[in-house]
């Protein structure tokens, strides 16, 4: 009779979990957002800007790719670096699979030997990308690329950029080999684990982190305060506060004449809109909140 076995039906379904690591300004959050098609992480080029987990999740019909986007490692030196520890310790216990990222313009050091070998004793495959292609020559390429690998044990290396896309859909392919049998953890139309208000507060914080130096970028967070659909009117209503550590941080966020507020409002805005798919009146307030990067209530209130 039919000696043949049929086809396999459908293919099983494949998810994991799978940390973006690499020293700050390597291009995680970029690429995570290029990945999910939207933006889901905030970028800057000041340090330290990721400060939760965040999921960024990639649905097909055979696969679900949850990325995880955290903060980098570092010596904790207050109650707010300490909970961003911790997050990265927990994330690296359920992880699936990583993606250890270098970037291609700079110098390959101390710092990505700490984080290979972190990455290396999570006992899960690891895939190395140098990051930034599209600044580098042939032989910037080459070069980086074998000094990202011997750095660790990986599974695959790949060359990318994830500003111009180049690359990524071959790191999806093997990034998706890697994936175990599991079930969809989020329903295909979710691209992020964040709540609307969430994501509102980061693009905001995203612009105040463009427009101040030094110090002042870590001393800021932000909260929505009030989100409301008035009647007979076509947009939506947001307040948001955004806190800084000291008073004499205040005029700094504020600019002079309230300009360098209204610039962050009004930046913030274009992608909230976006965001929401309708327009949006948003009303910024700069608040002091005294050292909250040591208050444990405040930083629960922020999801930290
Ligand atoms: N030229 C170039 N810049 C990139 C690329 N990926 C990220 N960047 C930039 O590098 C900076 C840091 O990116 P970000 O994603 O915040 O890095 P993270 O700290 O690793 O999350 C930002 O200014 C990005 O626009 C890339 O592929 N090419
Ligand atoms: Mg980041």
């Amino acid at each position: 009779m039919a000696e043949e076995q049929p086809l396999q039906g459908p293919e099983p379904y494949r998810s994991g979990f799978v940390a973006l690591l690499g020293r700050p300004n390597a291009g995680k959050s970029t690429l995570v957002n290029r990945l999910v098609g939207q933006k889901v992480s905030i970028v800057s080029e000041k340090p330290q800007t990721t400060r939760r987990r965040v999921a960024g999740v990639v649905t097909s019909t055979t696969h679900q790719l949850v990325l995880l986007d955290i903060p980098g490692f570092q010596k904790p030196r207050d109650e707010l670096t300490q909970r961003m520890q911790h997050t990265v310790n927990a994330v690296l216990k359920e992880i699936d699979a990583a993606v250890f990222l270098v970037a291609g313009d700079e110098q390959i050091g101390k710092g990505d030997a700490f984080i290979a070998g972190s990455a290396a004793q999570t006992g899960v495959p690891v895939i190395v990308a140098v990051n930034k292609a599209d600044m580098l020559s042939p032989e910037q390429r080459a070069r980086q690329l074998d000094k990202a690998r011997g750095l660790g044990d990986f599974e695959s290396a790949f060359v990318i950029s994830a500003l111009t896309g180049e690359g990524l859909a071959e790191l999806r392919v093997a990034l998706e080999a890697l994936l175990p049998l599991g079930p969809r953890y989020f329903p295909g139309n979710e691209v992020t684990d964040q709540s609307e208000e969430d994501l509102i507060a980061e693009l905001i914080r995203e612009k105040a982190l463009r427009v101040t130096e030094q110090d002042v970028p870590h001393a800021v967070s932000v909260e929505v305060l009030e989100m409301e659909e008035r009647e007979g009117k076509d947009f939506i209503y947001i307040r948001a506060a955004v806190f800084v550590e000291r008073s004499s941080q205040r005029p700094i966020l504020l600019g002079e004449g309230g300009r360098r507020l209204k610039e962050i409002g009004s930046d913030a805005r274009r992608d909230i809109e976006h965001l929401l798919g309708r327009r949006v009146y948003l009303d910024l307030v700069v608040q002091v909140k005294k050292h909250w990067r040591r208050n444990p209530g405040f930083l629960g209130r922020l999801g930290l």
